[in-house]
C-alpha cells in the first residue's frame, strides 16, 4: 500500500535497518526502542490487523518471530524477550499495518511494550 510507512520500509523506499527477512516476512528495529534490540517482525503483504491476515500469512509470520525472538535475545544477550502485538487502534496500534514487537528483556528491567 502505498502510503503505509511499513509497506515502504519493505520496499526499501525509507531506510531500516534489516534485522531478519524470508519470503514472506521482514524484521527491522524499531525507530523509537523500549530497549536496544527492540525489533519489529511484519509480513510483506500490507494487513492492518492480525485478523485480516490470511491463514498462511498467519503461518508465515508465526515463524519468523519464531526465527526472530530467539535471536534477538542471542544477539543482545537478554534474559528473555517480550514478544507483542497492539492488534488494533485501541490496542494502542500506531501503524496499521501488522506487527509484531520484539523486546529484549533482562532480569528487573521494567521495560516492556
Ligand atoms: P505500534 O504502536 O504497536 O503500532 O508500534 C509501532 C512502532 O513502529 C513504534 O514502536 C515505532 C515504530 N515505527 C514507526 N514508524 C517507524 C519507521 O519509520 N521506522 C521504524 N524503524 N520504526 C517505526
Amino acid at each position: 500500500m502505498e502510503d503505509c510507512i511499513f509497506c515502504q520500509i519493505v520496499a526499501g523506499d525509507i531506510p531500516s535497518r534489516t534485522v531478519y527477512e524470508d519470503e514472506h516476512a521482514f524484521a527491522f528495529l524499531d525507530v523509537n526502542p523500549l530497549a536496544p534490540g527492540h525489533t519489529l517482525v511484519i509480513p510483506k503483504s500490507h494487513h492492518e490487523t492480525l485478523g485480516e491476515l490470511p491463514d498462511e500469512g498467519s503461518a508465515a509470520l508465526a515463524a519468523a518471530v519464531h526465527e526472530v525472538a530467539p535471536a534477538v535475545e542471542a544477539a543482545m544477550d537478554a534474559d528473555a524477550t517480550t514478544v507483542a502485538c497492539n492488534n488494533g487502534e485501541a490496542a494502542g496500534q500506531e501503524v496499521p499495518h501488522v506487527h509484531y514487537h520484539v523486546v529484549p528483556r533482562y532480569e528487573g528491567d521494567g521495560y516492556g511494550p
